[in-house]
């Protein structure tokens, strides 16, 4: 098979400054090397290759979209290459860089005090200390604002009682930005996971993001400092603004799986013969290569005008709602359209794209599912609530 060198056909590149392009390139070239041959033990046994953190932290991807405290302070669009590239390997592994990256750490960046930003960021950075966003709880997902987590005042500080699920990381990290009421508006901690009442579990049995950890997090009776409060978080419109990076993330991200899937898809049907001539030669699988990479040019598109918008201060979160639920699908129809393109072969962890298609079911459904994008979309166009 030919090595991967982008799927490119708009020249996209001629758009992208040689700083992103030479980012894109480390990053690519380490995921090549370091990253690719990881894969298939790691999603076999359901775990993430922890051995890769200090790797991630030296390339400079923790908390690269942010500046000071041993962040990179890259602009939004190398950020999106980074992640574009991460997800090419796997889903997984872009959630594992944007969990840190665009939750934990912005929310401490955004949010947290002088004081919380330089105790924290410099060792998340350097992939010393990882973190969680514990914002979904079993019962409340989509509907996030109605959650039971919560926290009262006392003597020196704060007593928080609740549960969360379904969050990247939870068994791993060392703190967890904690969503809970308080005084009935909804504020973000910073829990040590350590510390006594608080217990974790993993989920197991997952057919999809299988490279990554995902769990749930109880806290009983836990108690925290005054200093834990991330003073800045007001409502759950903070916890929005967090998510709207992390699905910024998944904007660029989702647009390396599909283009691993369709570059894949296109070398197999090259050298694959069926009636005495390659598959590339049909006509039925050249109509479904040609739609698939006019969908992608349009997801890269959108995603580069998210990066632009977001260089000028100007991004709506209906600007990521709509692209977070656009590529996303794009992403996911690639992926299966290439399984069904690679045929029987196309069901084995020798070939990416049906790992990547059941990793793209999650992405269709976390940090906002498709259905809430839309319904956020539709109240943008209308002027109507339909949310609820
Ligand atoms: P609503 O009344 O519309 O808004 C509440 C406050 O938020 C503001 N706002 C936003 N701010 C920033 N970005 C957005 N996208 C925002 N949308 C709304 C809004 O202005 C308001 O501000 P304020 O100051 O007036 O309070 O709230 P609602 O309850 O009607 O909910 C709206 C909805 C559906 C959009 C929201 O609940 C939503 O996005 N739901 C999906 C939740 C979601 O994405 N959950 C997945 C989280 S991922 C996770 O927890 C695990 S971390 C990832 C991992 O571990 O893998």
């Amino acid at each position: 098979m030919n090595p991967y060198k982008g799927i490119d056909l708009l020249n996209l590149d001629s758009q992208f400054t040689d700083d992103e392009r030479q980012v894109r390139a480390t990053i690519r070239e380490w995921v090549d090397r370091a990253a690719m041959p990881e894969v298939e033990s790691s999603f076999n046994a359901g775990s993430f290759p922890v051995n890769l953190v200090e790797s991630l932290a030296d390339l400079g991807i923790f908390g690269a979209h942010l500046d000071g405290y041993g962040c990179a302070g890259l602009g939004p669009i190398a950020y999106g290459l980074m992640m574009e590239e991460l997800e090419r390997a796997d889903s997984g592994l872009r959630s594992f860089a944007s969990v840190q990256s665009s939750l934990a750490m912005t929310a401490i960046h955004e949010f947290g005090s002088e004081k919380q930003r330089q105790l924290y960021l410099p060792d998340m950075a350097a992939g010393k200390l990882l973190g969680a966003f514990g914002l979904t709880e079993a019962d409340h997902g989509s509907d996030a604002g109605s959650m039971e987590t919560n926290a009262v005042r006392i003597d020196g500080g704060y007593c928080i009682n609740g549960a969360k699920y379904w969050i990247t990381n939870a068994t791993v990290a060392g703190i967890v930005i904690l969503w809970a009421k308080l005084d009935n508006a909804i504020r973000a901690f910073v829990v040590d996971t350590s510390l006594p009442g608080v217990s974790r579990e993993e989920i197991h049995n997952k057919l999809s993001m299988r490279m990554s950890v995902t769990g749930g997090l109880t806290f009983q009776n836990v108690v925290v400092t005054e200093d834990a409060l991330l003073e800045g978080t007001k409502s759950l419109g903070s916890a929005l603004q967090c998510l709207n990076s992390a699905r910024y993330s998944i904007v660029w991200g989702v647009n390396g799986a599909a283009a691993d899937c369709l570059h894949t898809t296109i070398e197999y049907t090259k050298n694959r013969e069926q009636f005495g001539k390659s598959l590339a030669s049909f006509q039925l699988v050249q109509q479904k290569l040609a739609d698939m990479a006019a969908d992608l040019s349009r997801s890269q598109l959108l995603a580069l005008q998210l990066g632009r918008l977001k260089e000028q201060g100007t991004l709506h979160w209906s600007h990521v709602s709509m692209a977070k639920f656009s590529n996303t699908q794009t992403a996911l129809d690639i992926a299966r359209t290439c399984r069904d393109l690679l045929g029987a072969a196309g069901i084995t962890m020798d070939f990416s794209p049906m790992r990547h298609s059941m990793n793209l079911e999650t992405v269709n459904t976390y940090e906002g599912t498709r259905h809430m994008h839309q319904l956020i979309l539709g109240r943008h166009l209308t002027g109507h609530n339909a949310i609820g």
